[in-house]
């Protein structure tokens, strides 16, 4: 009698555990994409110049627009100005992929998953994705980290509900699994858990690159928080 009992107890626990995230994760994900539609839809004239941009040559247009952007850019001390060999992990301080004059921007939300370390509860945060006429530039901007603590964010071929990103994606698959053939980025949180980088690579990754996932640099295997990207 007693025996029976605690099991059922002890079996019901995982269930109720288990749905609670999922439903926690389920809001968090609704609340972000619609977030970032909501900026998508804010900045479409800009992107709009990209567009026409993009399906022409791509390079020294004197639409007037196109100038306007290219101007207001080159009021960030960085833009332009990036060392392409120093960026292969990444640099906090290069034009970020939402602000790449030119190029389509994809974003996606960051949400947990189930196989985070202890402690990463509260991780938040975006990625945009941006492919132009310099290749692929990708940010990661997260907050809820470990204070001081390194992580290592991939670019994932598959999207987060498949095995939380599967593979990494690889512009030449079965190649290198370094950077130039995948894009990786490190980075360290601050003082107060915020961290964020950017890196740039020639390539496009078109829309093969469907997710990014987070990682504790120290405990690769883990997955903290995946995002998908809304191609
Ligand atoms: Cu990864």
């Amino acid at each position: 009698m007693f025996k029976h009992h605690h099991t059922s107890i002890r079996s019901h626990l995982p269930d109720t555990a288990s749905t609670a995230r999922l439903e926690t994760s389920g809001r968090d994900g609704d609340a972000g994409s619609l977030r970032s539609r909501t900026r998508l839809a804010a900045c479409c004239a800009g992107l709009t110049a990209a567009a026409l941009l993009l399906s022409g040559c791509g390079g020294g247009s004197s639409d007037s627009a196109s100038a306007n952007a290219a101007a207001a850019d080159s009021s960030s001390p960085s833009a332009g100005m990036e060392d392409m060999e120093g960026m292969a992990m990444g640099d906090p301080s290069a034009t970020p992929a939402d602000k790449i004059p030119g190029a389509e921007v994809v974003k996606a939300t960051f949400k947990l998953l189930d196989t985070r370390p202890p402690g990463m509860d509260d991780v938040k945060g975006t990625a945009s994705l941006a492919q132009g006429p310099k290749g692929t530039t990708v940010t990661v901007s997260l907050t809820g980290l470990k204070p001081g603590e390194q992580y290592m964010s991939h670019l994932h071929g598959r999207p987060c509900a498949t095995k939380g990103g599967g593979e990494h994606f690889q512009f030449d698959k079965g190649g290198a699994t370094t950077p130039p053939n995948e894009v990786h980025l490190m980075f360290t949180a601050d003082k107060s858990g915020m961290g964020m980088t950017t890196v740039n690579n020639d390539r496009k990754t078109g829309k093969k690159a469907v997710a990014v996932v987070v990682h504790p640099m120290e405990a690769m295997d883990n997955r903290i928080a995946c995002a998908d990207f809304d191609f």
